[in-house]
């Protein structure tokens, strides 16, 4: 028995772990835990080993790719595609996510967000903009107009809300803010390509939305390794 605290006894139990090393009972005030030698904490060395070897395990998840084709459209983007429901809860982003006010166009035109995530919409314009919504699951808000160089915030507390955003300066300029359960989703580029990474694995529905176009879902499952590839074809 090598140093010891007053009140602490050490009694060698005779057992080995897993790494082989004799385990030791250690009780100081009635709490009681084991060790592998006078100097290491069992708890800690045996938690590091088991998160090693569960950590392949733990850290699978599988990607999901593919291509949207939007029917009629000027191009393939801005289609957002992403899991309906993960079985589990979010926390939002704290930074918050942004919407420009460019060239009298909303930049993104499409932005997918989790919910509860807070939209920080600026004026990169030489003339005052408007930002509001009049969707009643995003709160139909109106920020008021703001001058260039100026922005405004707001909290997307709902999800499953597509808010249409609309100022009421210029009324050609049109975007939607799209709030989902999950980080799981993506937006299609201009070829209409999209990946979603990382994935946990499972059974899920995925969904492709493009504004007022017909949304389609099809039932995928997620492996714990490798890619699912889904592709949409979106019709009006
Ligand atoms: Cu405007």
């Amino acid at each position: 028995m090598r140093r010891q605290k007053q009140g602490t006894e050490v009694r060698k139990i005779g057992l080995k772990d897993t790494a082989g090393l004799t385990l030791y009972r250690v009780s100081t005030a009635g709490v009681q835990w084991y060790r592998d030698s006078l100097h290491s904490p069992l708890p800690v060395r045996s938690l590091l080993l088991l998160s090693f070897l569960l950590l392949p395990v733990l850290a699978r998840a599988g990607d999901v790719k593919g291509r949207v084709i939007i029917v009629g459209g000027t191009s393939n983007a801005n289609a957002v595609i992403y899991i309906e429901n993960v079985d589990s809860v979010f926390d939002p982003p704290e930074k918050p996510a942004v919407m420009d006010q460019n060239h009298l166009a909303f930049k993104p035109e499409v932005l997918p967000i989790l919910a509860g995530t807070t939209v920080k919409f600026l004026n990169s314009d030489e003339v005052l903009h408007d930002v509001f919504t009049p969707s009643p699951c995003a709160g139909s808000f109106n920020l008021g107009s703001f001058p260039p160089g100026e922005s405004k915030t707001h909290t997307f507390k709902e999800a499953g809300c597509d808010a249409l955003i609309l100022c009421d300066i210029h009324p050609e300029m049109q975007a939607w803010i799209k709030t989902l359960q999950n980080p799981y989703f993506a937006v299609s580029d201009k070829d209409g390509n999209y990946f979603l990474k990382g994935v946990p694995p499972g059974r899920y529905s995925l969904e492709a939305w493009f504004g007022y176009y017909k949304s389609q879902s099809v039932r995928i499952v997620i492996p714990r390794t490798g890619a699912v590839s889904v592709d949409f074809q979106l019709e009006q």
